[in-house]
Protein backbone atom coordinates (compact mmCIF):
# COMPACT_ATOMS: atom_id res chain seq x y z
CA UNK A 1 0.00 0.00 0.00
CA UNK A 2 1.69 3.22 -0.75
CA UNK A 3 -0.41 6.14 0.90
CA UNK A 4 1.93 6.91 3.12
CA UNK A 5 1.14 10.85 4.68
CA UNK A 6 3.10 13.71 4.74
CA UNK A 7 3.89 14.47 8.26
CA UNK A 8 3.66 18.30 9.34
CA UNK A 9 4.42 20.62 12.28
CA UNK A 10 1.34 23.00 13.43
CA UNK A 11 3.07 26.21 14.67
CA UNK A 12 1.48 29.94 15.52
CA UNK A 13 -1.32 28.59 12.85
CA UNK A 14 0.80 27.32 9.95
CA UNK A 15 1.58 24.30 8.90
CA UNK A 16 5.40 23.81 8.04
CA UNK A 17 7.94 20.26 7.71
CA UNK A 18 9.93 19.62 10.94
CA UNK A 19 13.93 20.17 10.32
CA UNK A 20 14.95 17.71 12.50
CA UNK A 21 15.31 13.93 11.21
CA UNK A 22 12.60 11.72 9.76
CA UNK A 23 10.26 10.03 11.41
CA UNK A 24 7.99 7.57 10.43
CA UNK A 25 5.11 5.86 12.01
CA UNK A 26 4.35 2.32 11.06
CA UNK A 27 1.45 -0.41 10.92
CA UNK A 28 2.13 -2.11 13.49
CA UNK A 29 -0.49 -4.95 12.04
CA UNK A 30 2.10 -4.78 9.05
CA UNK A 31 5.56 -3.06 9.74
CA UNK A 32 6.97 -2.91 6.29
CA UNK A 33 3.84 -0.18 5.54
CA UNK A 34 4.87 3.41 6.57
CA UNK A 35 1.57 4.98 7.90
CA UNK A 36 3.06 8.57 8.29
CA UNK A 37 6.98 10.01 7.28
CA UNK A 38 8.34 13.70 7.73
CA UNK A 39 10.48 15.32 9.32
CA UNK A 40 10.56 15.90 13.34
CA UNK A 41 10.13 19.00 14.94
CA UNK A 42 13.39 19.97 17.24
CA UNK A 43 14.04 21.56 20.36
CA UNK A 44 14.77 24.99 18.99
CA UNK A 45 11.05 25.02 17.69
CA UNK A 46 9.79 24.45 21.27
CA UNK A 47 10.80 28.03 21.83
CA UNK A 48 8.96 28.90 18.35
CA UNK A 49 5.82 27.24 19.91
CA UNK A 50 5.85 28.65 23.06
CA UNK A 51 6.51 31.89 21.86
CA UNK A 52 3.56 31.34 19.46
CA UNK A 53 1.25 30.43 22.30
CA UNK A 54 2.86 32.79 24.79
CA UNK A 55 1.30 35.49 22.04
CA UNK A 56 -1.95 34.04 21.24
CA UNK A 57 -2.32 33.71 25.29
CA UNK A 58 -4.09 37.34 26.23
CA UNK A 59 -6.61 37.64 23.33
CA UNK A 60 -7.80 34.00 23.77
CA UNK A 61 -8.36 34.10 27.49
CA UNK A 62 -10.18 37.55 26.78
CA UNK A 63 -12.15 35.98 23.84
CA UNK A 64 -16.04 35.43 25.48
CA UNK A 65 -16.22 31.70 26.97
CA UNK A 66 -19.28 31.12 24.53
CA UNK A 67 -16.88 32.33 21.29
CA UNK A 68 -14.04 29.48 22.28
CA UNK A 69 -17.07 27.45 22.98
CA UNK A 70 -18.00 27.58 19.64
CA UNK A 71 -14.51 26.90 17.87
CA UNK A 72 -14.71 23.76 20.00
CA UNK A 73 -17.89 22.99 18.67
CA UNK A 74 -17.18 23.34 15.46
CA UNK A 75 -13.49 21.08 16.65
CA UNK A 76 -16.82 18.70 17.34
CA UNK A 77 -18.51 18.45 14.13
CA UNK A 78 -15.46 18.31 11.78
CA UNK A 79 -14.48 15.36 14.14
CA UNK A 80 -17.87 13.36 13.27
CA UNK A 81 -18.00 13.37 10.04
CA UNK A 82 -14.28 12.49 9.44
CA UNK A 83 -14.83 9.54 11.66
CA UNK A 84 -14.73 6.52 9.24
CA UNK A 85 -11.99 7.66 7.41
CA UNK A 86 -9.73 9.18 10.56
CA UNK A 87 -10.96 5.89 12.49
CA UNK A 88 -9.15 3.92 10.03
CA UNK A 89 -5.97 5.87 9.65
CA UNK A 90 -5.99 5.06 13.64
CA UNK A 91 -6.89 1.49 13.69
CA UNK A 92 -3.60 1.22 10.60
CA UNK A 93 -1.03 3.72 12.75
CA UNK A 94 -1.96 2.59 16.50
CA UNK A 95 -3.19 -1.57 16.16
CA UNK A 96 -6.67 -0.55 18.04
CA UNK A 97 -9.88 -2.55 15.76
CA UNK A 98 -11.60 -0.37 13.44
CA UNK A 99 -15.07 -0.35 15.32
CA UNK A 100 -12.98 1.02 18.56
CA UNK A 101 -10.88 3.47 16.19
CA UNK A 102 -13.84 4.87 15.07
CA UNK A 103 -15.30 4.73 18.35
CA UNK A 104 -12.28 6.81 19.51
CA UNK A 105 -12.96 9.75 16.95
CA UNK A 106 -16.48 9.89 18.22
CA UNK A 107 -15.28 9.92 22.02
CA UNK A 108 -13.38 12.90 20.93
CA UNK A 109 -15.97 14.66 19.31
CA UNK A 110 -18.00 13.54 22.34
CA UNK A 111 -15.67 15.57 24.47
CA UNK A 112 -15.20 18.81 22.23
CA UNK A 113 -19.15 19.06 22.34
CA UNK A 114 -18.62 19.19 26.31
CA UNK A 115 -16.59 21.58 26.64
CA UNK A 116 -17.64 23.47 23.81
CA UNK A 117 -20.80 24.00 26.16
CA UNK A 118 -18.98 24.88 29.13
CA UNK A 119 -19.85 28.86 28.41
CA UNK A 120 -23.24 27.04 29.99
CA UNK A 121 -22.12 26.60 33.31
CA UNK A 122 -21.68 28.68 36.37
CA UNK A 123 -17.93 29.85 35.99
CA UNK A 124 -16.89 30.25 39.53
CA UNK A 125 -18.76 31.18 43.43
CA UNK A 126 -20.12 34.08 45.10
CA UNK A 127 -19.64 34.33 49.09
CA UNK A 128 -21.42 36.38 51.17
CA UNK A 129 -19.18 39.16 53.17
CA UNK A 130 -18.73 39.41 56.98
CA UNK A 131 -18.53 43.14 56.38
CA UNK A 132 -21.49 45.67 54.94
CA UNK A 133 -21.51 46.72 51.40
CA UNK A 134 -19.22 43.58 50.25
CA UNK A 135 -19.81 40.27 48.06
CA UNK A 136 -16.84 38.22 47.77
CA UNK A 137 -16.51 36.71 44.62
CA UNK A 138 -14.07 33.78 43.13
CA UNK A 139 -13.33 34.08 39.51
CA UNK A 140 -11.80 31.21 37.57
CA UNK A 141 -9.05 32.89 35.00
CA UNK A 142 -6.44 30.18 32.68
CA UNK A 143 -2.84 29.67 33.49
CA UNK A 144 -1.28 30.81 30.12
CA UNK A 145 0.50 28.30 27.99
CA UNK A 146 0.39 24.65 28.66
CA UNK A 147 2.49 21.80 27.84
CA UNK A 148 0.70 18.52 26.95
CA UNK A 149 2.02 15.31 26.41
CA UNK A 150 0.18 12.34 25.21
CA UNK A 151 0.62 8.81 24.91
CA UNK A 152 0.18 5.90 21.75
CA UNK A 153 -2.94 4.26 23.05
CA UNK A 154 -5.70 6.52 22.40
CA UNK A 155 -3.92 8.82 19.84
CA UNK A 156 -6.91 11.17 19.38
CA UNK A 157 -9.53 10.96 22.98
CA UNK A 158 -6.77 11.77 25.40
CA UNK A 159 -5.42 14.99 23.56
CA UNK A 160 -9.15 15.84 23.56
CA UNK A 161 -9.57 15.94 26.64
CA UNK A 162 -6.73 17.95 27.59
CA UNK A 163 -6.66 20.20 24.73
CA UNK A 164 -10.07 20.58 24.83
CA UNK A 165 -10.66 21.68 28.19
CA UNK A 166 -7.10 23.60 28.54
CA UNK A 167 -8.95 25.71 25.55
CA UNK A 168 -12.35 25.92 26.99
CA UNK A 169 -10.82 27.65 30.06
CA UNK A 170 -8.86 30.14 27.72
CA UNK A 171 -5.12 28.63 27.87
CA UNK A 172 -3.34 27.89 24.60
CA UNK A 173 -1.83 24.95 23.90
CA UNK A 174 2.07 23.36 22.81
CA UNK A 175 1.38 20.09 22.49
CA UNK A 176 3.76 17.05 22.07
CA UNK A 177 2.25 13.71 21.25
CA UNK A 178 3.72 9.78 21.03
CA UNK A 179 5.86 9.27 17.85
CA UNK A 180 4.19 6.27 17.33
CA UNK A 181 0.85 7.95 16.15
CA UNK A 182 1.84 11.44 14.53
CA UNK A 183 -0.42 10.89 11.88
CA UNK A 184 -4.00 11.02 14.22
CA UNK A 185 -2.15 14.02 16.16
CA UNK A 186 -1.68 15.84 12.69
CA UNK A 187 -5.76 15.13 12.27
CA UNK A 188 -6.88 16.26 15.41
CA UNK A 189 -5.04 19.36 15.21
CA UNK A 190 -6.29 19.69 11.48
CA UNK A 191 -9.42 19.45 12.84
CA UNK A 192 -8.75 22.58 15.37
CA UNK A 193 -7.26 24.48 12.11
CA UNK A 194 -10.18 24.13 10.17
CA UNK A 195 -12.79 25.20 12.97
CA UNK A 196 -10.97 28.27 12.42
CA UNK A 197 -8.75 28.05 16.14
CA UNK A 198 -6.78 31.79 16.11
CA UNK A 199 -3.17 31.27 15.37
CA UNK A 200 -0.66 29.99 18.25
CA UNK A 201 -3.58 28.83 20.30
CA UNK A 202 -2.96 25.29 19.60
CA UNK A 203 0.64 24.39 18.58
CA UNK A 204 1.52 20.89 17.62
CA UNK A 205 5.25 19.68 17.78
CA UNK A 206 6.13 15.90 16.61
CA UNK A 207 9.10 14.39 17.57
CA UNK A 208 10.91 12.49 20.29
CA UNK A 209 11.07 13.06 23.93
CA UNK A 210 13.70 15.58 24.59
CA UNK A 211 11.18 18.12 23.00
CA UNK A 212 9.10 16.73 26.56
CA UNK A 213 11.69 17.73 28.02
CA UNK A 214 12.51 21.23 26.48
CA UNK A 215 8.42 21.86 27.11
CA UNK A 216 9.28 21.29 31.11
CA UNK A 217 12.27 23.73 31.17
CA UNK A 218 10.63 26.26 29.30
CA UNK A 219 10.43 29.24 31.30
CA UNK A 220 7.02 30.32 30.16
CA UNK A 221 5.51 27.09 30.92
CA UNK A 222 2.55 27.36 33.09
CA UNK A 223 1.08 24.27 33.43
CA UNK A 224 2.12 20.31 32.51
CA UNK A 225 -0.91 17.92 31.51
CA UNK A 226 1.07 14.16 30.70
CA UNK A 227 -0.14 10.98 30.14
CA UNK A 228 1.57 8.06 29.91
CA UNK A 229 3.90 5.80 31.31
CA UNK A 230 5.02 5.82 35.43
CA UNK A 231 8.63 7.04 34.51
CA UNK A 232 8.52 9.42 32.18
CA UNK A 233 5.29 10.82 34.03
CA UNK A 234 7.53 10.97 37.40
CA UNK A 235 10.32 12.55 36.04
CA UNK A 236 8.36 15.23 33.78
CA UNK A 237 6.21 15.61 37.09
CA UNK A 238 9.52 16.00 39.48
CA UNK A 239 11.02 18.89 36.85
CA UNK A 240 7.49 20.87 36.69
CA UNK A 241 6.89 20.50 40.43
CA UNK A 242 10.92 22.22 40.87
CA UNK A 243 10.26 24.73 38.64
CA UNK A 244 6.94 25.88 40.61
CA UNK A 245 4.73 24.73 37.59
CA UNK A 246 1.59 23.12 38.30
CA UNK A 247 1.40 19.37 36.81
CA UNK A 248 -1.24 16.82 36.12
CA UNK A 249 -0.17 13.37 35.26
CA UNK A 250 -2.27 10.05 34.91
CA UNK A 251 0.16 7.49 35.01
CA UNK A 252 0.24 3.44 35.27
CA UNK A 253 -2.75 1.28 36.51
CA UNK A 254 -2.64 -2.49 37.61
CA UNK A 255 -6.58 -3.06 37.65
CA UNK A 256 -8.00 -5.94 38.96
CA UNK A 257 -11.62 -7.14 38.21
CA UNK A 258 -13.04 -8.61 41.31
CA UNK A 259 -15.56 -11.38 40.85
CA UNK A 260 -17.55 -12.30 44.11
CA UNK A 261 -19.50 -15.68 44.43
CA UNK A 262 -22.69 -14.47 43.74
CA UNK A 263 -22.02 -12.79 40.86
CA UNK A 264 -23.72 -12.96 37.86
CA UNK A 265 -20.59 -15.35 35.90
CA UNK A 266 -21.66 -15.00 32.24
CA UNK A 267 -22.04 -11.30 32.30
CA UNK A 268 -18.48 -11.17 34.44
CA UNK A 269 -16.77 -13.25 31.68
CA UNK A 270 -17.85 -11.14 29.16
CA UNK A 271 -16.59 -7.88 30.93
CA UNK A 272 -13.60 -9.23 31.89
CA UNK A 273 -12.88 -10.41 28.38
CA UNK A 274 -13.75 -6.77 27.50
CA UNK A 275 -11.56 -5.41 30.22
CA UNK A 276 -8.44 -7.31 29.43
CA UNK A 277 -8.00 -7.63 25.80
CA UNK A 278 -10.16 -5.24 24.19
CA UNK A 279 -7.58 -2.58 22.41
CA UNK A 280 -5.36 -5.51 23.07
CA UNK A 281 -5.08 -4.95 27.07
CA UNK A 282 -3.21 -1.42 25.96
CA UNK A 283 -5.52 1.06 28.19
CA UNK A 284 -4.24 2.67 31.49
CA UNK A 285 -7.74 1.31 32.79
CA UNK A 286 -7.54 -2.17 31.24
CA UNK A 287 -8.08 -4.91 33.72
CA UNK A 288 -4.80 -6.91 34.54
CA UNK A 289 -5.79 -8.47 37.79
CA UNK A 290 -8.66 -11.01 38.27
CA UNK A 291 -9.34 -12.22 41.78
CA UNK A 292 -11.78 -14.47 41.93
CA UNK A 293 -13.96 -16.31 44.39
CA UNK A 294 -12.33 -19.93 45.28
CA UNK A 295 -16.01 -21.26 45.12
CA UNK A 296 -16.41 -20.04 41.34
CA UNK A 297 -12.82 -19.66 40.23
CA UNK A 298 -12.68 -23.16 38.46
CA UNK A 299 -15.89 -22.82 36.60
CA UNK A 300 -14.81 -19.19 35.62
CA UNK A 301 -11.09 -19.70 34.54
CA UNK A 302 -12.89 -22.05 32.36
CA UNK A 303 -14.65 -20.19 30.81
CA UNK A 304 -12.89 -17.17 30.80
CA UNK A 305 -9.92 -19.46 28.66
CA UNK A 306 -12.33 -20.96 26.35
CA UNK A 307 -13.71 -17.58 25.13
CA UNK A 308 -10.24 -16.41 25.18
CA UNK A 309 -8.46 -18.71 23.07
CA UNK A 310 -11.44 -17.92 20.77
CA UNK A 311 -10.93 -14.64 20.01
CA UNK A 312 -9.99 -13.41 16.87
CA UNK A 313 -6.67 -12.34 16.82
CA UNK A 314 -5.34 -10.06 13.41
CA UNK A 315 -5.43 -7.11 11.61
CA UNK A 316 -7.83 -4.92 13.21
CA UNK A 317 -8.55 -3.48 10.07
CA UNK A 318 -10.62 -6.97 9.22
CA UNK A 319 -14.36 -6.54 10.18
CA UNK A 320 -13.78 -9.94 12.33
CA UNK A 321 -11.08 -8.83 13.63
CA UNK A 322 -11.47 -8.82 17.76
CA UNK A 323 -7.98 -7.99 19.02
CA UNK A 324 -4.83 -6.16 17.01
CA UNK A 325 -1.55 -6.57 17.55
CA UNK A 326 0.38 -3.85 20.03
CA UNK A 327 2.37 -1.29 18.90
CA UNK A 328 5.77 -2.31 18.59
CA UNK A 329 8.10 -5.22 18.57
CA UNK A 330 9.84 -3.73 22.08
CA UNK A 331 6.48 -3.89 23.51
CA UNK A 332 5.73 -7.75 22.50
CA UNK A 333 9.26 -8.75 23.45
CA UNK A 334 8.86 -7.41 27.19
CA UNK A 335 5.36 -8.27 27.68
CA UNK A 336 6.46 -11.98 26.33
CA UNK A 337 9.58 -11.27 28.93
CA UNK A 338 6.84 -10.08 31.76
CA UNK A 339 5.16 -13.78 31.17
CA UNK A 340 8.21 -16.14 31.24
CA UNK A 341 9.25 -14.25 34.43
CA UNK A 342 5.75 -14.76 35.69
CA UNK A 343 6.13 -18.61 34.78
CA UNK A 344 9.69 -18.86 35.94
CA UNK A 345 7.91 -17.56 39.33
CA UNK A 346 5.49 -20.47 39.15
CA UNK A 347 2.39 -18.99 37.36
CA UNK A 348 0.36 -21.55 35.30
CA UNK A 349 -0.17 -20.89 31.91
CA UNK A 350 -4.10 -21.19 32.00
CA UNK A 351 -4.82 -19.81 28.36
CA UNK A 352 -2.24 -17.79 25.34
CA UNK A 353 1.68 -17.04 25.16
CA UNK A 354 4.07 -18.91 27.20
CA UNK A 355 6.86 -16.27 26.82
CA UNK A 356 8.37 -17.93 23.94
CA UNK A 357 8.77 -15.66 20.26
CA UNK A 358 7.17 -16.81 17.46
CA UNK A 359 4.45 -15.18 15.44
CA UNK A 360 1.18 -17.50 14.60
CA UNK A 361 -1.08 -14.42 13.65
CA UNK A 362 0.97 -13.28 10.97
CA UNK A 363 3.66 -10.34 10.40
CA UNK A 364 2.32 -7.94 12.87
CA UNK A 365 3.20 -7.62 16.60
CA UNK A 366 0.71 -9.68 17.41
CA UNK A 367 0.45 -12.15 20.99
CA UNK A 368 -2.47 -14.55 21.94
CA UNK A 369 -4.62 -13.55 24.38
CA UNK A 370 -3.34 -14.56 27.22
CA UNK A 371 -4.18 -15.39 31.14
CA UNK A 372 -1.91 -16.80 34.22
CA UNK A 373 -2.81 -18.02 37.73
CA UNK A 374 -0.43 -16.85 40.27
CA UNK A 375 0.00 -19.70 42.58
CA UNK A 376 1.07 -19.78 45.97
CA UNK A 377 2.18 -16.70 47.87
CA UNK A 378 5.25 -15.70 45.36
CA UNK A 379 5.99 -12.43 45.10
CA UNK A 380 5.05 -12.04 41.45
CA UNK A 381 6.57 -9.15 39.14
CA UNK A 382 3.12 -9.87 37.16
CA UNK A 383 1.20 -8.94 40.18
CA UNK A 384 2.96 -5.47 40.56
CA UNK A 385 4.37 -4.23 37.08
CA UNK A 386 2.07 -3.08 34.20
CA UNK A 387 2.43 -4.76 30.92
CA UNK A 388 0.54 -2.75 29.06
CA UNK A 389 -0.56 -5.40 26.76
CA UNK A 390 -2.95 -8.73 26.78
CA UNK A 391 -2.46 -10.49 29.96
CA UNK A 392 -4.42 -11.08 33.25
CA UNK A 393 -3.13 -12.19 36.18
CA UNK A 394 -5.22 -14.06 38.21
CA UNK A 395 -5.42 -15.26 42.22
CA UNK A 396 -8.26 -17.02 44.23
CA UNK A 397 -9.80 -15.42 47.23
CA UNK A 398 -11.37 -17.64 50.33
CA UNK A 399 -13.55 -14.21 51.18
CA UNK A 400 -14.80 -11.08 49.81
CA UNK A 401 -12.14 -9.36 52.88
CA UNK A 402 -9.68 -11.29 51.33
CA UNK A 403 -10.29 -9.94 47.60
CA UNK A 404 -11.03 -6.70 48.56
CA UNK A 405 -7.22 -6.94 50.43
CA UNK A 406 -5.72 -8.53 47.32
CA UNK A 407 -7.28 -5.71 45.08
CA UNK A 408 -6.05 -3.29 47.32
CA UNK A 409 -2.32 -4.68 46.79
CA UNK A 410 -1.21 -2.10 44.54
CA UNK A 411 1.17 0.92 44.57
CA UNK A 412 -1.67 1.69 42.03
CA UNK A 413 -5.03 2.72 42.49
CA UNK A 414 -6.76 3.56 38.79
CA UNK A 415 -10.06 1.55 38.19
CA UNK A 416 -11.11 -1.38 39.66
CA UNK A 417 -14.33 -3.35 37.99
CA UNK A 418 -16.68 -5.29 40.82
CA UNK A 419 -18.61 -8.45 39.99
CA UNK A 420 -21.48 -9.34 42.96
CA UNK A 421 -25.44 -9.23 42.94
CA UNK A 422 -25.49 -7.95 46.45
CA UNK A 423 -25.53 -4.45 46.81
CA UNK A 424 -24.24 -4.18 50.52
CA UNK A 425 -21.13 -5.86 48.94
CA UNK A 426 -21.09 -3.20 45.82
CA UNK A 427 -21.51 -0.84 49.00
CA UNK A 428 -18.52 -1.82 51.04
CA UNK A 429 -16.10 -1.60 48.10
CA UNK A 430 -16.94 1.71 47.52
CA UNK A 431 -15.33 2.32 50.99
CA UNK A 432 -12.76 -0.24 50.68
CA UNK A 433 -11.66 -0.50 47.49
CA UNK A 434 -9.00 2.44 47.30
CA UNK A 435 -9.00 3.15 43.10
CA UNK A 436 -10.06 6.97 41.53
CA UNK A 437 -12.52 4.64 39.53
CA UNK A 438 -15.19 2.05 40.59
CA UNK A 439 -17.24 -0.34 38.24
CA UNK A 440 -20.21 -2.08 39.60
CA UNK A 441 -20.87 -4.95 37.31
CA UNK A 442 -19.13 -3.18 34.37
CA UNK A 443 -15.30 -3.64 32.76
CA UNK A 444 -13.11 -1.80 34.20
CA UNK A 445 -11.79 0.51 31.16
CA UNK A 446 -14.12 3.40 30.22
CA UNK A 447 -14.81 7.40 31.21
CA UNK A 448 -17.65 9.46 30.50
CA UNK A 449 -16.67 13.30 29.60
CA UNK A 450 -18.57 14.88 32.68
CA UNK A 451 -17.13 13.13 35.21
CA UNK A 452 -13.64 13.09 37.21
CA UNK A 453 -11.25 10.71 35.43
CA UNK A 454 -8.01 9.83 37.69
CA UNK A 455 -6.36 7.65 39.64
CA UNK A 456 -5.68 6.96 43.69
CA UNK A 457 -2.49 6.06 44.83
CA UNK A 458 0.56 5.97 42.49
CA UNK A 459 -1.89 6.08 39.49
CA UNK A 460 -2.10 10.03 39.31
CA UNK A 461 -0.24 13.16 40.35
CA UNK A 462 -2.55 16.46 40.69
CA UNK A 463 -5.76 17.09 39.57
CA UNK A 464 -8.06 14.87 37.98
CA UNK A 465 -9.04 15.14 34.39
CA UNK A 466 -12.25 15.35 32.96
CA UNK A 467 -15.54 16.80 33.65
CA UNK A 468 -15.50 20.13 36.25
CA UNK A 469 -12.13 18.63 37.52
CA UNK A 470 -10.50 19.26 34.62
CA UNK A 471 -11.19 22.95 35.76
CA UNK A 472 -9.12 22.75 38.98
CA UNK A 473 -6.38 22.15 36.70
CA UNK A 474 -6.46 24.53 34.00
CA UNK A 475 -7.69 27.52 35.82
CA UNK A 476 -6.34 29.36 38.51
CA UNK A 477 -8.81 31.48 41.08
CA UNK A 478 -8.99 34.93 42.12
CA UNK A 479 -11.15 35.58 45.24
CA UNK A 480 -12.04 39.31 44.36
CA UNK A 481 -13.54 41.39 47.33
CA UNK A 482 -15.77 43.56 46.09
CA UNK A 483 -17.30 46.52 47.56
CA UNK A 484 -18.77 49.90 45.84
CA UNK A 485 -18.46 53.24 46.70
CA UNK A 486 -19.35 54.82 50.17
CA UNK A 487 -20.57 51.80 52.55
CA UNK A 488 -23.59 52.79 54.02
CA UNK A 489 -23.87 52.18 57.34
C1 LIG B 1 -10.74 4.43 28.96
O1 LIG B 1 -10.70 3.64 29.90
O2 LIG B 1 -11.59 4.31 28.06
O3 LIG B 1 -4.20 5.97 29.00
C2 LIG B 1 -9.80 5.54 28.83
C3 LIG B 1 -5.27 5.44 29.25
C4 LIG B 1 -6.30 6.24 30.01
C5 LIG B 1 -7.56 6.38 29.28
C6 LIG B 1 -8.51 5.29 29.52
N1 LIG B 1 -5.75 7.55 30.28
O4 LIG B 1 -5.49 4.31 28.89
Amino acid sequence: MNNTVELEQFIAGSWRPGTGPILESVNPSHPSEVVARGAQAVTADVDTAMAAAGKAAREWARTPAHERGAHLLRTAAILESNAPAWGEELAREEGKTLAEARGEVLRAAQIFRYYGNDGDRESGAMFASPRRGEKILVTRKPLGVVGLVTPFNFPIAIPAWKIAPALAYGNTVVWKPASTVPLLAMRLAQALDEAGVPAGVVNLLIGPGALGTALVEHPELAGLSFTGSTGVGRTLAAAAAGRGVPVQAEMGGKNAAVVLADADLALAAEQVMLGAFRSTGQKCTATSRLIVAEQVADEFLAELSRQAAALCVGDPTTAQTQMGPVITAKARADIRTGIATAISQGARLVTGENGTDGNPFGEGHYLAPTILELTGDADYDLWRDELFGPVLAVRRAESTAEAFDLANDSEFGLSCALFTQDVTQALEAIDDLDVGILHVNSESAGADPHVPFGGAKKSGYGPKEQGLSAREFYTHTTTVYLRGGVARA
